[in-house]
């Protein structure tokens, strides 16, 4: 209003008086935004303040970054594979008596705990303290499972340079990622060629072991995987993935001859290392003993267990485990780990110290990364569960980590969260109508699919031939009963192949003997034709995996630019009435914003916002949508 006052003066209108700081200064003028890119910020910044929070952002710890002292020529298990190669690697890790460590921080864990939304930032922030801190672990596990689609569907960045980002800050510690065979990063059975493609982009982006599997333990399903890995002289760690109880003689489907035969045959295909993958924590202490001792004794290859610590026996598991010779287990940094995540790092290099397999890591270092990711989770909190304790429930239920955290919310928002107990219960009558069948992705979407579906149309396994005879079933049942995820351990149950095939033929080969190669040329020019500029060969990978989640990522970046280097608490939450924070655009360029005043709505609906942007006043406008 002063500066009203003064536009408004007599002597100002005749120019009267100096005006010279103002006509230097035109910008004081002009209160929209100066670039399309800082009026994209602002935009997305007002959604949020307007449609989320009214201006109320949580209080945050500023997450530290412990000091280290900076070592120029790092180097670690990563160089052992680059300048050796693969089978030195396997040699150096059969003929070490200590434990070898693998953190999922990076990936299991939040996928885990918080629906799959760590941002790239937030880990590069403490990628080089972990590459100095925590030296000597074996692997992080930084990528595939479901990052990939997550990355480009929820926080629309490139999963290519979280990979890309990552690697330059840690040269020395082998980088892991999950793949599930056929398929791939995503839910269902992709054409061979794009499986390699996958496999050859993520090997050139920096990733160096991949832990493989067939969510039915079908070996058929990774055949191309495995061989594509190895050819690119990469680490093929092929798993088996783990369900039922090797204790429970009652439940012989899957008793240790089962696990040891698989094991041989996955020897035999030519994995570098045997992952025992077990995804839902089902791995009970004493029964990880018995396995881990059986399958030294039957195969030479290394032993990598995964498990989840949804139970609460997480540690106990691994322990027995180790007394059992395996030689690489994943953990997780303790503020990131237990429940439906890995068990706890920090906690298990504490009890290993002074035993022969104590590894050789700093505790006191692995202490202050963990603090980092202490005060990284708040942020995050909109995502986690409601679990609050380990629940030996899951031993019943076999519910995989990720999706037991995710399955509530899902059952929510179709409106059963009332019936919640019930799809629970279902998914275990689903398991055991489908045969008793290892669940995991994506199986195990299969078995949450038929679960919700069942219970949102009142079905039972005694009434379902009859009374679903006319109900098209979710896309992921059809596909699983026609064969399209592979062939289940004992074969599909007939009248429910049927009752869903509704005369259609199942197939029994490989799915990828079947599927068109994709043509990634023919890709190259749609996107072209629609974005203007050349995909990378990464880019078109994306393309053939989630046509339609990468494209709509590429269409936010039109919209909003690149918001991946934005701090996530400013990304999630934005900025309190009153705050002023440093917003970092890309390396070397940031914004410093200030929210002044959240207007009233005006008669079309929209709210004004004022900011100060580096000094100058700008508004804007938002549409509240309350
Ligand atoms: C995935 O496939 O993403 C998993 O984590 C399975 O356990
Ligand atoms: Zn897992």
């Amino acid at each position: 209003s002063f500066l009203i006052n003064v536009l408004n003066h007599e002597d100002f209108k005749k120019g009267l008086c100096d005006t010279g700081f103002i006509e230097n200064n035109p910008d004081l003028f002009n209160i929209t935004p100066r670039s399309n890119q800082e009026y994209n910020i602002l935009k997305y910044l007002g959604e949020i303040i307007v449609n989320k929070t009214r201006g109320h952002k949580p209080d945050f710890d500023v997450p530290k970054v412990p000091k280290f002292e900076k070592i120029d020529n790092l180097s670690g298990s990563r160089q052992l594979l680059e300048k050796e190669g693969p089978d030195a690697l396997v040699e150096w890790i059969k003929n070490k008596e200590e434990i070898l460590l693998t953190d999922t921080t990076y990936r299991d864990a939040h996928q885990s705990l918080m629906a799959t939304r760590m941002r790239t930032v937030d880990m590069e922030k403490i990628a080089e303290a972990t590459s100095h801190l925590a030296s000597n672990l074996f692997s992080l596990e930084m990528w595939g499972g479901a990052t990939f689609d997550v990355s480009y569907r929820f926080l629309k960045e490139s999963p290519w340079e979280r990979i890309e980002r990552l690697r330059d800050k840690i040269p020395n510690i082998l980088f892991q990622m999950l793949l599930r065979g056929s398929n791939g990063v995503g839910y269902k059975n992709y054409p061979d060629n794009v499986i390699r493609n996958l496999v050859q982009e993520a090997s050139d982006a920096g990733i160096d072991v991949f832990r493989i599997f067939d969510s039915l333990n079908w070996l058929p399903g990774m055949e191309v995987s495995i061989d594509e890995v190895v050819k690119n002289d990469k680490i093929a760690e092929v798993s088996i993935c783990y369900t039922g109880d090797i204790l429970d003689h009652e439940r012989d489907k899957f008793d240790l001859d089962y696990y040891l035969d698989l094991a041989r045959r996955i020897e035999d295909m030519g994995a570098h290392i045997l992952g025992i993958k077990d995804m839902a924590g089902l791995l009970k202490p004493y029964a990880a003993y018995e396995l881990i001792k059986a399958l030294k004794a039957e195969i030479s290859i290394p032993i990598h267990l995964h498990t989840h610590d949804t139970s609460g026996n997480g540690v106990a598991t691994l322990l027995m485990a180790a007394e059992a010779g395996v030689d690489i287990i994943d953990t997780a940094f303790n503020t990131m780990a237990g429940l439906t995540s890995q068990p706890p790092l920090n906690s298990i290099v504490a009890a290993l110290e002074n035993t022969y397999r104590q590894p050789d890591i700093d505790i006191e270092n692995l202490q202050k990364i963990s603090n980092y990711w202490g005060a990284v989770r708040p942020v995050y909190a909109e995502f986690e569960s409601d679990l609050k304790s380990g629940t030996a429930e899951i031993y019943k239920y076999e519910i995989p980590g990720g999706q037991y955290s995710n399955l509530k919310p899902q059952v929510e928002s179709l409106g059963l969260g009332h019936r919640f107990k019930e799809v629970k219960e279902m998914y275990r009558k689903v398991n055991f109508m489908l045969g008793d069948i290892p669940k995991v992705t994506p199986s195990s979407k299969v078995v949450g699919d038929l679960a919700i579906f069942m219970v949102k149309n009142d079905l039972t396994p005694d009434n379902i031939i009859e009374k679903a005879k006319n109900m098209a079933f979710p896309d992921s049942v059809h596909a699983y009963f026609k064969g399209m995820l592979g062939q289940p351990p004992g074969g599909f149950p007939e009248d429910l192949q049927k009752l869903v095939l509704k005369g259609e033929e199942p197939i029994t080969v490989r799915p990828g003997t079947l599927l068109e190669p994709f043509d990634f040329e023919e890709a190259n020019k749609i996107l072209k034709d629609k974005y203007n500029k050349d995909a990378t060969q990464k880019e078109l990978v994306s393309y053939s995996l989630y046509p339609k989640v990468y494209q709509d990522y590429l269409d936010y970046l039109d919209q909003y630019g690149d918001l991946s280097y934005m701090g996530s608490d400013i990304y999630f939450h934005a900025l309190s009435e009153g705050e002023t924070s440093e917003i970092k655009l890309e390396e070397g360029k940031t914004l410093v914003v200030k929210l002044l005043e959240i207007g009233k709505v005006n008669d079309r609906g929209y709210r004004r916002l004022d900011f100060e942007v580096n000094g100058f006043r700008r508004e804007i406008e938002i549409l509240d949508e309350a």
